[in-house]
């Protein structure tokens, strides 16, 4: 039992349903590990949605509202993370959800969707088709889904199906805490922000970008660059940490 005035409370509530969604066999191992590098590129970014995150928020759900097949990509650590919030994003941007993993199984593909059930999420698994050029089990997808977007949103990715996605003429959305990772530099919009932040974050955009007009949504995604947004995250990074070093 975690105490209400812990001050690390919110981060250890995230780690108990991690640790949870494990025990449930939604989360993979690996999931918690993953879960411990984003931990420490929060930490060093201060643990708040910075500018740099916004900006790529407020575009990503330009994009998603302009694509004709938008499909949101759910893993392990996302399901367990922002169930119920991927449901409202998803119903907002008129997107599918659909269930795709790294560390594969049938099983654990299943016991995902009835998760995301419960909360009123039908995540489309059926894995009826392949992603050419991926050796990975990412490359498993849904004939409705990701094999047919044309925007993609990729929480907690690697970056081997960040690169196939765009080969296939995909565009992809990355949220990764990493401005470093392969995935981050891939992507066309990535995302440097908490997911536990980033997606109640988008939703709220998306309540506002809803109402604009398909010329309004194509100059927010025009006037965006990926690389700038990557370099402000890093510099944000960096100033945090002089700013810290300076209390001491
Ligand atoms: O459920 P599966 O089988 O698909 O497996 C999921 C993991 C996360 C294990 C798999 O996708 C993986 O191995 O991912 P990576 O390559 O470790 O990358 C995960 C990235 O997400 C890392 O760069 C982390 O910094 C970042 N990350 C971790 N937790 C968060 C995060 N980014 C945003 N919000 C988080 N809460």
């Amino acid at each position: 039992m975690i105490p209400k005035d812990h001050p690390r409370y919110e981060s250890l509530m995230t780690r108990e349903k991690l640790v949870e969604g494990f025990k449930q066999g939604i989360t993979a191992l690996e999931g918690l590990i993953a879960h411990g590098r984003g931990e420490a590129f929060d930490y060093i970014l201060g643990e708040r949605t910075r500018d740099f995150a916004l900006k790529a928020e407020k575009t990503a759900i330009a994009m998603l509202l302009l694509a004709k097949n938008p499909v949101i990509s759910v893993n392990g650590n996302t399901a367990v993370l922002v169930p119920k919030e991927i449901g409202e994003l998803a119903k907002l941007v008129n997107a599918k959800v659909e269930v795709n993993v790294f560390h594969h199984s049938k099983e654990r593909v299943e016991r995902i969707a009835n998760y995301l059930e419960k909360f009123g999420v039908s995540a489309l698994h059926a894995g009826d088709a392949e992603l050419e050029g991926l050796s990975s089990a990412r490359r498993i997808v849904d004939r409705r889904g990701i094999y047919i977007a044309d925007v993609v949103l990729v929480p907690l990715e690697d970056g081997d199906r960040c690169e196939i996605l765009k080969r296939h003429g995909k565009k992809v959305i990355a949220i990764d805490l990493n401005p470093l990772s392969r995935t981050s530099r891939m992507a066309d919009v990535t995302i440097v922000d908490n997911i536990t932040r980033a997606i109640p974050r988008m939703i709220e955009f998306a309540k506002e970008l809803r109402n604009f007009s398909k010329e309004e949504l194509e100059k927010i995604v025009k006037d965006y660059n990926n690389k700038e947004i990557l370099a402000e995250a890093i510099d944000g990074i960096i100033e945090y940490l002089e700013r810290t070093k300076n209390l001491l």
